[in-house]
């Protein structure tokens, strides 16, 4: 810790400093329909197995995140059971056969309220944690999650979960126009393409940190446990 009760990460493309009143702790759409077998991830073809890597470095973060008392926040991309949040050419996107709101593998696709809609259970939400409801790839687009950061004086971000090159990047883009830092540990991230992992994680750092800063999560935890 700094001697003003910062933590520094050695990070890419420089360190990262953080306050743990002003950080959040962001985990985007770890889903059952996402990172399962038999989910709708894996009904469109995709191994899940390259996502399901995320898991345990999450659970690390959020045990530590929790025992400390610093937010948390979690969100799941969905959508209301009447389908009135879903844009029509995201519907039809893929022309595949079955598509969002149809019934999959865990219950609608990607619908609130469904099995496979739900987090999994390793990294489920506690009383007390945010979690934000998306219609889109981006946390802020239709959501309070600016107005939640906002109202908790939240200007740091740690983003983590699925996948890279999609939701998280996205997301990250969102919320470095809206002037927040955000890191992103490289292995909390995953993504079912490695070159997307790799690539969505350089465009990131690019530039001396275009959209924010890549780590490894091991640097996070040195930095929190030095004191
Ligand atoms: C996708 C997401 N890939 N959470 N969603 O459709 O990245």
């Amino acid at each position: 810790m700094n001697t003003n009760g910062t933590f520094q990460v050695t990070a890419e493309p420089y360190d990262f400093e953080f306050g743990p009143d002003s950080v959040a702790l962001l985990i985007i759409d770890m889903q059952r329909d996402f990172l399962e077998p038999g989910g709708f991830g894996e009904m469109l073809g995709n191994d899940v197995a390259q996502l399901r890597g995320t898991i345990e470095p999450n659970v690390r973060l959020l045990n530590i995140w929790r025992s400390r008392g610093w937010h948390v926040i979690h969100t799941r991309e969905g959508h209301r059971p009447d389908l009135g949040c879903l844009p029509p050419a995201k519907k039809v996107r893929g022309k595949s056969p079955t598509t969002i709101g149809d019934v999959g593998p865990m219950g609608r696709i990607l619908v609130r309220g469904e099995a496979g809609h739900d987090i999994i259970p390793e990294l489920y939400p506690k009383f007390g944690e945010a979690v934000i409801d998306k219609p889109g790839k981006g946390a802020f687009y239709a959501t309070d999650l600016h107005a939640i950061l906002m109202n908790r004086g939240i200007k740091q971000l740690i983003i983590t979960g699925v996948t890279t090159e999609v939701c998280v990047n996205t997301t990250v883009r969102e919320a470095n126009d809206r002037g927040y830092d955000c890191l992103v540990p490289s292995d909390c991230v995953g993504s079912y393409f490695p070159e997307f992992q790799e690539m969505g994680l350089k465009m990131i750092k690019a530039q001396g940190g275009i959209f924010g800063w890549v780590c490894h999560s091991d640097q996070i935890v040195a930095a929190v446990n030095h004191q």
